[in-house]
């Protein structure tokens, strides 16, 4: 993509970058692609996030429940006879298919972006452009920290709080269950760029009914280095 089209696509926000962007790489990795989706190694040791996500919890998890969404979506894509399709398509056209799709569909793509937003404490900061963009946002890093925790804190039952690009505006958004902001069913719509997954599976063994020491602790192993490349749209969008 030359800078014109970068700009462009970027300042489109998410359905334009999907629309207008795909590299002639994305378009050859999709051709190779057989159509099923995988669930995908994490990128570090189960062990590797501790002590601030035990390696408990996230073996079972990534082994347990990010499988069970993986497999079970590929049998709704299947049944609904949408082979072939990547999981962007499919789930910014939601609304049209049955709720497994909807639900598994979630599940695989959230986790997917979950596991690569996480790594092993670093100390690693955001990108300056990305500190400029939350302090025109919301003030500040803190302000913008003390927004998407009380977020977290307030999805009633399970689902996710996320920081999300809209053209050139960040927000926090928050969706109920397995949803995405980039659903067409979701009420706030944006390109992820952070999330936090606030299902009691993704903390209960360590945190029990602690959710909001879970989301203190969930900051040290923020990958900001992803974040803030994703911000950039320096990396190459998930296709399947
Ligand atoms: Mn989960």
């Amino acid at each position: 993509m030359d800078k014109r089209t970068f700009l462009k696509s970027f300042f489109l926000g998410t359905t334009g970058v999907f629309a207008m962007g795909l590299s002639s790489r994305l378009k050859a990795a999709r051709k190779k692609w057989n159509g099923e989706f995988v669930l995908p190694e994490l990128p570090y040791a189960y062990n590797a996030l501790e002590p601030f996500i035990d390696a408990k919890t996230m073996e079972l998890h990534h082994s347990k429940h990010h499988a069970a969404y993986t497999e079970k979506f590929n049998a709704a894509v299947k049944e609904a006879g949408l082979t072939g399709k990547t999981a962007i398509d499919i789930l910014s056209a939601v609304s049209r298919y049955p709720a497994a799709i909807r639900n598994n569909g979630g599940g695989y793509l959230n986790h997917k972006l979950f596991w690569k937003m996480l790594a092993p404490p670093s100390g690693k900061q955001p990108s300056k452009e990305l500190l400029n963009a939350i302090q025109v946002n919301f003030g500040s890093r803190e302000a913008f920290q003390e927004k998407f925790n009380n977020a977290a804190k307030s999805v009633f039952g399970s689902g996710w709080a996320w920081l999300v690009a809209d053209g050139d505006k960040l927000k926090v958004v928050t969706t109920p269950n397995q949803d995405s902001p980039i659903m067409d069913i979701a009420a706030e719509k944006g390109f992820p760029l952070l999330c936090i997954d606030v299902w009691e599976h993704a903390y209960y063994l360590k945190y029990q009914n602690r959710r909001a020491e879970y989301i203190d602790a969930f900051w040290n192993v923020v990958d900001w280095d992803f974040v803030s490349q994703r911000f950039a749209r320096k990396m190459t969008p998930e296709t399947t």
